[in-house]
């Protein structure tokens, strides 16, 4: 490699490895909703992730894995995924990376040790120390009203906490309807089953009502592959009718995550989700019908990827985002930032990390860096030696556009709550 080139790839990954991150979507919780917040090396094990993975080994049925208790289940997956074989999935490593970043040897591989760290820590210092340490400024939560333990905390008021912003999750109502009907009556929205009556206003206050509540800088929904629009589904009236309409209102973009095939293995639990490939033009269609909208995506399926891209080229009130879930190898992410950095330059944002368990963003972001910094380096490299000069704070304002900027412009940053 020449010494331009070296250069080059030297200022990329310490830009990238230096720039604050806005993490777009995670399924973490603000130290105020109390156990809601995950954290220690119990959580991480039994992230739903890794439990796939050990039930591939392990010679028990899942029901009967999900009946022990979680340090048990812990153990078993430290023991099958750690111990009986290297730790090389994604979701391993990362157990490895959160143990180092956190100051821990994973060496002696001394589960006990590392129990008795987390046993020790200052949960405030602690959560203060790990987004220091990712380099996180604020995580996103994914906060759904019809949650009950949620809701409790959301209608006492939790102190605002500028580390935590709210999302406001709508799988219960776009994707459940019948039941979401009798929760919303009893809550004292005057809507009806067959979505006649009142209902499409009701549900546009009830949108409304929980936007202000949060100070959500988004609402969101997954979506199964099949999704379709327009459409006569209640998720496609509903979204039209109510949800998009009352997003303008507040201001706020919509997120699609697109993809998902809920339940494919039930005895899994959360594990037991799975993909399909979507059909990008329900994405173009929604795009074109709402033009005074805006549209966060993120689609589960590579294969979906290339179009989302090509999409994104015809509309700019849509912003393709993250390599989510089953995407988020190093892999497919070096795959799809190229894809992305070829067919749209910096208008995308490259990563969220999804983190369930608090520690889950030190490896989610350490790992992402690197993936999105090596692509980025490759680009700069490429773009010199076309002649351009490329200079150290060109690749800094990138970046901070790509790990913060472009999310905070496109959501036009609400102010905190
Ligand atoms: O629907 C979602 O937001 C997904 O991210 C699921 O929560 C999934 O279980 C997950 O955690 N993926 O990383
Ligand atoms: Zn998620």
């Amino acid at each position: 490699m020449n010494a331009e080139r070296e250069t080059i790839v030297r200022m990329t990954r310490d830009a990238v490895d230096k720039v604050r991150v806005a993490d777009i979507h995670t399924h973490l919780f603000a130290p105020a909703f109390g156990p809601l917040l995950l954290s220690g090396i119990d959580e991480l094990l039994t992230y739903h992730y890794l439990v796939a993975e050990a039930l591939r080994w392990l010679p028990m049925p899942a029901a009967a894995f999900g009946r022990l208790d979680k340090r048990t289940r812990a153990d078993l997956v430290w023991r099958t995924l750690f111990l009986e074989r290297s730790p090389v999935s994604e979701a391993c490593r990362g157990v490895v990376t959160a143990l180092a970043s956190l100051g821990l040897d994973p060496g002696p591989r001394d589960l006990a040790e590392y129990r008795d760290f987390f046993a020790r820590r200052n949960p405030e210092e602690h959560v203060a120390r790990v987004f220091d340490l990712a380099g996180v400024e604020y995580a996103v939560m994914t906060n759904d009203p019809f949650d009950g333990p949620e809701r409790a905390v959301w209608l006492a008021g939790p102190k605002p906490d500028p580390r935590f912003r709210a999302a406001l999750r709508l799988d219960a109502l776009l994707g459940a309807w019948p039941s979401a009907v009798f929760r919303l009556q009893a809550w004292g929205f005057d809507v009806e089953p067959g979505l006649g009556g009142r209902t499409m206003a009701e549900v546009r206050r009830f949108v409304a009502e929980w936007l202000d509540r949060t100070g959500a800088l988004y609402a969101a929904a997954s979506l199964p592959p099949t999704f379709a629009f327009p459409g006569p589904s209640s998720r496609a009236r509903l979204l039209a009718e109510a949800v998009l309409p009352a997003a303008e209102a507040a201001g706020v973009p919509f997120a699609l995550m697109i993809g998902v095939e809920r339940g494919v293995n039930p005895d899994l639990g959360p594990a037991g989700d799975g993909l399909g490939r979507a059909d990008v033009a329900a994405v173009q269609n929604l795009c074109r019908a709402f033009p005074s909208n805006r549209f966060l995506v993120t689609m589960l399926s590579r294969e979906n990827q290339h179009e989302l891209c090509v999409a994104a080229r015809k509309f700019a009130n849509l912003m393709p985002f993250g390599c989510w879930w089953f995407l988020n190898g190093p892999g497919l992410v070096r795959e799809i930032t190229a894809l992305r950095t070829d067919l749209l330059g910096l208008s995308y944002i490259p990563q969220h990390s999804d983190a369930r368990v608090l520690e889950q963003i030190l490896y989610k972001w350490k790992h992402a860096r690197a993936a999105v910094g090596d692509v980025l380096a490759e680009k700069y490299a490429d773009l010199a030696a076309a002649g351009w000069r490329v200079t150290e704070d060109d690749i800094r304002r990138d970046a901070a556009a790509l790990f913060a900027g472009n999310f905070e412009s496109f959501v036009a940053a609400r102010p905190a709550k």
